[in-house]
């Protein structure tokens, strides 16, 4: 496993932003672990998780201008990348929305850097069945950016309905051509648990959880 992916989940278990147990989903399932990126609530913990973020694009070699970060998580998960880059040589300019338009000041949904005419790098937490990141990708669209990769710290490697057996994540890649990268998926989470003493009990959940709704 990559450097990055393995840093990622034992910073996310230390943070308590990784957790096993019973949880409803967006999507109504119900999961036995969840990934809460909330729990990243320090500036030193948005620090090293922008480190690896950072790591996983660069290592993917896609090709972006700027950054969207999607209310409300992924507007700190930009920021924390767009510091990272800074300090790797890249002064990358950051866009964000708003949920709710505002109708005095400067107005409008959009918070940050004018997208028009620039290659978009999408950051977001999770992608589950895609809902969120084909939402992020019609703003971009609106605002006349051009999406040119997604990078979520967490693929959790599901189906997005029963008749499409392919992970949301490559359903989105097939039907845009724009790369979803992923810093760690469910099969690294298996893995690294089955390294990991106090987790190797999760191990058969997960297992069950991904046979039900995991990707082929
Ligand atoms: P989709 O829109 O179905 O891809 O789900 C992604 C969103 O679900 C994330 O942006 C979160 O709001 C939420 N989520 C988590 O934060 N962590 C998880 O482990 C799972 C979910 C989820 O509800 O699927």
């Amino acid at each position: 496993m990559s450097d990055h992916r393995s840093r990622f989940l034992q910073l996310a278990l230390n943070a308590d932003a990784l957790r096993f147990g019973q949880f409803t989903l967006k999507s109504g399932r119900v999961s036995p672990y969840f990934f809460n990126a909330g729990r990243f609530d320090t500036g030193l913990a948005l620090a090293q998780l922008g480190n690896c973020y950072a790591d996983a694009v660069e290592s993917s070699g896609v090709a972006f201008d700027q950054l969207f970060g999607p209310a409300y998580k992924g507007i700190p998960l930009a920021t924390a990348i767009a510091c990272e880059f800074s300090h790797r040589g890249r002064n990358l300019p950051l866009t964000f929305n708003r949920k709710e338009a505002k109708d005095h000041g400067e107005g409008g949904t959009l918070i940050g850097a004018d997208m028009a005419g620039k290659r978009i790098l999408i950051v977001d937490d999770v992608i589950t069945a895609g809902t969120a990141i084909r939402e992020a990708l019609a703003i971009i669209r609106a605002a006349n950016g051009i999406p040119a990769g997604i990078v979520v710290a967490l693929d959790r490697q599901e189906i997005a309905s029963e008749d499409d057996r392919r992970s949301a994540a490559q359903a989105v890649a097939a039907e845009t051509g724009i790369p979803v990268i992923a810093v760690a998926n469910l099969a690294d989470l298996l893995a690294f648990a089955s390294g990991n003493p106090e987790l190797v009990g999760y191990r058969e959940p997960l297992l069950a959880y991904r046979a039900r709704y995991g990707s082929n």
